[in-house]
C-alpha cells in the first residue's frame, strides 16, 4: 500500500464517483441536472490509474484518479498518490508554456488522488489511430512544437537561476515514477529482470543483444544522462497513448512521469514510439505492401516532429533566451549574433543525439521489458509480431549505439540515418 495514503482516500467506482462530483458545486454545474442520472463509466486501459467519463445533461468530464498501487501489476506493486499532484503540477506548467496542447484541469483533489479534466471529443488516443493506419498531418507539427516550448521554457535558457533551481527541487519528489523509468527503461530490458516479457519467437535475437557490450554501454550512458542532467521539465511518459487527437487538433495527456531530465529525453521517447508502430505495420496489413503508405508517412513524421522541436527551439533561442545560459550579454549585445547561432547549432546536435539514444532504449524495453505497446502486441501472430519485433530491436541497437554518428542535426541528416539503420 502507498505510505502517503490519506485518510479518506477511496478508490472511486462510477456510483461513489457522482456523490464526489456533487459535493463539488463547480464540477457538478458543467455536468448539470440531477445526480442520479449522471452517467459515470470506467475507461481507463493504461497501466496505472482509474480513467472515468461522466456525462449529464449540460456536459462531460474525465476524471482520474491514481491507486495506491500499479493497475498493471496489482497492490503486489504499491505507488505513491502523490504522483497526482506532480502531473497536476506538470499539466498547469504545460498549460501555461504552450497554451491550448493539454486538457484543460477543473479541479484537484489532492487527497483523493483526483484531477477532473475537460473530456476530450471527438478525440482519440493516437496509438489506436495509428493501428488503424490513419494519418494525422498535424500531430507532428504540434508535438514538435509543444515539446520545443515545454522543453525551453522549463530549462535554464528561459529560467533564472532560483526558478530554475524551485522548479528543479519540487519535480525531483517525483522519486518512485523515476525509479520506475531508471529501472524498467535502462537497465531491464539489458537482463532477465523480474517482470519482463517477450514473444516466445523473439529468443534467438534477444541472447545476442543482451550479449553486445557497446549497446549495454550506451543503454547506461543514456542512464547517466537521464539520472544527472537535470535540464528541464520533461513530461516523462511522451508515447502515442500519452496524446490525443482529432484531425484538428492533438492534445498532450498523462505527464505523471515528469521530472527534470535531459531537453532530448521526450523527444527520443516520441521518436521511438512512432518507429516500433513503422515497423508494426506489417504485422497490420491485409497484403504485404498494404501499409506502404502509411509506413511512409510514419518516417515523414518522425522527421516532421524533430524538424518541427528544431524550428521552434530555434525561435524561442532567438526570442526568449531570458535564462541563466548562453546570456545575449555574451552574444548578441556583444556584437556576436553569429556566437549564438554556432551555440544553438551545437545545442541541437546534442539534443538529437540525446534524442537517438533514448529512442534506441525505448524501443528495447517495449518488446522485452514488463511494458508493451500495442501496436505490437495487437499482432495476433505470435510469429507475424517476432518478426517485426525483431527488425525494431535491430532499429534500437544501431540508433542508441551509432547515435554519435548521425548527420549535422539537420533534418536530412536525421531521415538519412533512420533510413539507412531501418534497411540494414
Ligand atoms: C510500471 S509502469 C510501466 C510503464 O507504464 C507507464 O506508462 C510508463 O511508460 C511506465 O514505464
Ligand atoms: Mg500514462
Amino acid at each position: 500500500m502507498a505510505d502517503d495514503l490519506h485518510a479518506g482516500y477511496a478508490a472511486l467506482t462510477p456510483d461513489t464517483l457522482r456523490a464526489r462530483i456533487a459535493a463539488v458545486p463547480a464540477l457538478a454545474g458543467r455536468l448539470g441536472g440531477d445526480p442520479a442520472g449522471w452517467r459515470a463509466a470506467e475507461v481507463g486501459d493504461g497501466n496505472l490509474n482509474l480513467v472515468f467519463i461522466v456525462e449529464g445533461p449540460a456536459g462531460a468530464l474525465v476524471v482520474k484518479q491514481a491507486l495506491p498501487w500499479l493497475r498493471l501489476v496489482g497492490e503486489a506493486w504499491p505507488l505513491p498518490l502523490r504522483r497526482t499532484f506532480f502531473e497536476w503540477s506538470a499539466l498547469t506548467r504545460h498549460g501555461a508554456r504552450d497554451p491550448g496542447r493539454v486538457p484543460e484541469v477543473f479541479h484537484f483533489d489532492e487527497g483523493q488522488a483526483l484531477l477532473a479534466m475537460r473530456y476530450l471529443t471527438p478525440h482519440r488516443i493516437f496509438r489506436k489511430a495509428v493501428i488503424d493506419g490513419v494519418i494525422h498531418p498535424r500531430m507532428p507539427g504540434d508535438i514538435g512544437r509543444f515539446m520545443a516550448r515545454t522543453l525551453f521554457r522549463g530549462s535554464a535558457l528561459s529560467l533564472d537561476g532560483t526558478a530554475l533551481r524551485r522548479e528543479m527541487a519540487l519535480f525531483a519528489g517525483n522519486t518512485v515514477l523515476s525509479d520506475i523509468t531508471e529501472r524498467l527503461v535502462f537497465t531491464d530490458p539489458y537482463f532477465a529482470a523480474d517482470g519482463n516479457r517477450h514473444t516466445p519467437g523473439l529468443a534467438p535475437f534477444i541472447g545476442p543483444l543482451r550479449a553486445d557490450r557497446a549497446l549495454r554501454v550506451a543503454a547506461q550512458e543514456m542512464k547517466h544522462a537521464f539520472v544527472s542532467r537535470s535540464e528541464t521539465l520533461v513530461h516523462g511518459d511522451l508515447h502515442s497513448g500519452s496524446i490525443m487527437v482529432t484531425a484538428d487538433d492533438t492534445r498532450v495527456i498523462d505527464p505523471e512521469f515528469a521530472i527534470y531530465g535531459p531537453i532530448g529525453f521526450d523527444v527520443g521517447m516520441f521518436m521511438a514510439n512512432l518507429l516500433l508502430a513503422y515497423h508494426a505495420q506489417s504485422g497490420h496489413e491485409e497484403r504485404p505492401g498494404a501499409r506502404d503508405g502509411y509506413r511512409a508517412w510514419l518516417l515523414e513524421a518522425v522527421t516532421g516532429v524533430w524538424a518541427a522541436f528544431a524550428d521552434e527551439f530555434a525561435r524561442l533561442w532567438r526570442t526568449e533566451r531570458t535564462g541563466i545560459l548562453y546570456a545575449p550579454a555574451l552574444f548578441e549585445a556583444a556584437g556576436d549574433p553569429a556566437g549564438a547561432e554556432a551555440a544553438l547549432a551545437r545545442v541541437l546536435r546534442g539534443i538529437l543525439v540525446d534524442a537517438m539514444g533514448f529512442c534506441g532504449v525505448e524501443m528495447h524495453r517495449r518488446i522485452l521489458g514488463l511494458a508493451h505497446v500495442e501496436d505490437l502486441e495487437a499482432i495476433a501472430d505470435p510469429a507475424r509480431r517476432a518478426s517485426c519485433e525483431a527488425r525494431a530491436l535491430e532499429t534500437g541497437r544501431l540508433l542508441a549505439c551509432g547515435r554519435a554518428d548521425i548527420g549535422p542535426g539537420d533534418v536530412p541528416g536525421l531521415a538519412a540515418t533512420i533510413e539507412r539503420e531501418i534497411a540494414r
